[in-house]
């Protein structure tokens, strides 16, 4: 087998620019064809908004810490009862279509005592609007940029045509705007999200708070009946002053991780639970692993990124998200009343940085009423396998440490202008991706569920124990993870590490797919 995979993978695998023809290439260069300033990631500073968050950094000091210290976590508020998130209006006036306008733009907020912060928010809102969809909807979203950078919205894990996913290369220019429009099929009900993917610029845009919910129903989602809580979690820095910083060397080596963790823009908020309720939770963090624990308790996971699992898995201890995976677990009240506390425990992914000791977060306290518990179907839908792999391709993450600090795959740093990888429209792929460097990678491919195969490290291969939905996958050192996959749109697309530091460092693919032959 191994030789047979590596022999598929040098004839299919990285084909290169030789392989397309040269129009092709001129198009997927950014500094070819198109000479608008703006349009180019690295030459579009020239445009500042009014207030620049940039400009007053360090220059004040006050009474919470000298300039340049951070602020101290409890001067954000804490303890309130978590707030829905505020759904995105829907102004189509027929059923099947969801028409909704979202508007990245500065704005100015309070999250410590004594400070405003500047912000980048959808709507004027963090995080931004949940859109909420049902199977077979089609949807168009007017984008709107009032950044002073460019901007995309990549709508993370839904599968969208290439030309709809807000790709690196599909800008939309500060100042400007575009329309988003796709139709989700059937199948496709699951917990996703959207966020900002400008090449350059998406770390800047998400930590500054550019991120929102999206959720897919189905007409026969078999968990209609519980009610539903949803849990943005996401984190932020702020300095004494209230400035959002910019990226420091080591956030590029390590991803950034900001002092306030926070579940929809809420730190350590109270959530009463009376009866059974189903919990989807995002890791909206650019870079922190979130290894969530209810104390006390275990955890009955029924879903992942790309929906519902086939049975519901139960007493999990801990529940890992990685960087922009995401879960739905069901929590019910207990016999009599009581509290426990929502935890991201310490987990180690390998940091390098000084001080990158990762600590216990207390993300909110859970209130128990005395309660029935509901009981959930022993099957929750079918997950079919794909079909038996036509080709396997190797992938490999690495990283280069010192002055030049660099992420790769395939020993590459990304370039708009090359395509890394070509395949077809239906093809079904193995992809074994293998981490060979020293922090864990959470591996990230657009447009498309994956389902993972298996596990393989020190040897040993360990198979998946169930088939799910899903698009982002933790990878640790030493290790292969290989998925299953296969693309429903021909076009253009990107994978990448989900530390988004890692991924503006270089640590990204293309991936051209021609349509079925
Ligand atoms: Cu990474």
């Amino acid at each position: 087998m191994p030789t047979r995979r590596r022999f598929l993978t040098a004839t299919l695998g990285v084909a290169g620019l030789s392989a397309l023809s040269p129009t092709v290439s001129q198009a997927l260069s950014p500094h070819a064809g198109h000479g608008a300033p703006a349009a180019d990631p690295h030459a579009g500073h020239g445009v500042k908004p009014v207030a620049d968050p940039h400009a007053a950094h360090g220059a004040k000091a006050d009474a919470h810490g000298a300039p340049g210290s951070l602020a101290v976590v409890e001067r954000m508020p804490a303890g309130a009862v978590l707030r829905d998130l505020p759904r995105l209006h829907n102004h189509a006036t027929r059923a099947g279509l969801f028409q909704g306008e979202l508007i990245a733009a500065p704005v100015r907020v309070s999250l410590i005592e004594g400070e405003s912060t500047e912000v980048w928010a959808f709507n004027g809102i963090l995080p931004g609007p949940m859109i909420e969809v049902r199977e077979g909807d089609t949807v168009e979203i007017r984008f709107t940029n009032r950044l002073p950078q460019p901007s995309t919205l990549h709508w993370h894990g839904l599968p969208v045509p290439p030309d709809q996913d807000g790709n690196p290369h599909e800008i939309v220019a500060p100042g400007e705007s575009r329309l988003y429009r796709f139709t989700l099929p059937a199948g496709s009900a699951g917990t996703y999200w959207y966020h900002p993917h400008p090449h350059g610029h998406t770390s800047e845009q998400a930590f500054r708070g550019l991120a929102g919910a999206f959720i897919v129903r189905a007409a026969d989602d078999p968990l209609r009946a519980l009610p539903e809580r949803h849990l943005f979690i996401s984190d932020l820095r702020l300095m004494a002053d209230g400035l959002i910083p910019q990226n420091t060397m080591d956030d590029v080596m390590d991803g950034r991780e900001g002092q306030f963790v926070m579940i929809n823009a809420q730190r350590q908020p109270v959530i009463a639970v009376a009866r059974t309720e189903r919990w989807r939770i995002w890791n909206a963090c650019n870079a922190r692993y979130l290894d969530l624990s209810l104390e006390g308790m275990t955890i009955t996971q029924v879903g992942t990124d790309g929906g519902l699992f086939e049975k519901p898995q139960t007493e999990l201890v801990s529940l890992l998200l990685a960087p922009a995976e995401r879960a739905e677990i069901v929590v019910s009240p207990g016999p009599r009343t009581s509290a426990t506390t929502l935890v991201a425990r310490p987990y180690s992914r390998g940091k390098m940085a000084a001080n990158a000791e990762d600590m216990r977060v207390t993300l909110a306290t859970v209130k128990l009423a005395a309660g029935p518990v509901a009981i959930l179907p022993a099957q929750l839908r079918k997950v079919a396998a794909l079909g038996m792999a036509e080709r396997v391709r190797t992938l490999v993450l690495s990283e280069a440490m010192g002055k030049d600090m660099r992420f790769m795959i395939d020993g590459k740093t990304f370039d708009m202008g090359r395509i890394d990888i070509e395949t077809m429209v239906g093809l079904v792929e193995h992809w074994d991706i293998r981490n060979d460097a020293d922090m864990d990678h959470p591996f990230h491919l657009h447009g498309v569920q994956f389902q993972v195969v298996s596990r393989r490290q020190d040897g040993i291969t360990e198979h998946a124990p169930y088939l799910a939905w899903k698009d982002t996958v933790n990878i640790e050192p030493d290790e292969t993870v290989r998925i299953r996959v296969a693309q429903q749109y021909a076009g253009l697309r990107v994978y990448h590490c989900h530390i988004l530091e890692h991924e503006e460092a270089g640590m990204m693919g293309q991936l051209l797919i021609h349509p079925r032959a």
